[in-house]
């Protein structure tokens, strides 16, 4: 069963569409761009939110970065695989994902030769999910699971991410 942080924390009733940018260092090329935009249209065709790429990071209402390391939040990255990315929950905004990872923005993660590869589309589908306000379910097809294999692919959003979502949007 899907859970919201404790208080229920969300984006303002009437939120119609929140920014999001990335961060300008990270020289990000339009595949990842492209595999956020499709993270993002998976959540916004559940609810009545719509997400805008905007470049103007300082304004941006969601922030999202790869970093190693420590990075200034007190939330180190531990190098390959452990965590691989966290999100803060609303209205904070901040994505950050572990740039020691072996990212897979296109093709087929399952196929990877690398045991460590992790699919990108699908770590941004939950974190795009905390972004927005739920914490973890219990539900083990859900993408607010708490766990995911390493080369594996888990981006359609469950009946019971949609539940949760609807609850809060
Ligand atoms: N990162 C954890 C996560 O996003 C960080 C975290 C733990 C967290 N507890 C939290 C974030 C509570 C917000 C609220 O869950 S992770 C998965 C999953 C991680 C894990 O690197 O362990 C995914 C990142 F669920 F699949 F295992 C992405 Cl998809
Ligand atoms: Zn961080
Ligand atoms: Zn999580």
């Amino acid at each position: 069963h899907y859970t919201f942080f404790s208080e229920m924390q969300r984006w303002p009733e009437g939120t119609q569409e929140l920014t999001y940018a990335f961060e300008p260092n990270n020289g990000l090329d339009d595949v990842v761009k492209g595999v956020f935009s499709n993270a993002f249209d998976r959540w916004s065709k559940v609810t009545t939110i719509k997400f805008r790429e905007t470049t103007s990071y300082e304004s941006a209402d969601l922030k999202i970065g790869f970093y190693s390391g420590s990075h200034g939040d007190g939330e180190p990255f531990d190098g390959v695989l452990g965590t691989l990315a966290h999100a803060f929950s609303p209205t904070n905004g901040m994505l950050h994902l572990d740039g020691a990872e072996d990212w897979v923005a296109i093709g087929d993660v399952t196929a990877s030769s690398l045991s460590s590869a992790v699919d990108l589309e699908s770590v941004a589908v939950h974190e795009i999910g905390h972004l927005l306000g739920l914490g973890h379910s219990s539900v083990e097809e859900a993408i607010m699971y708490p766990t995911i294999g390493a080369r594996t692919r888990k981006v359609e959003l469950a009946e019971d991410d949609i539940k949760g979502i609807q609850v809060l949007y």
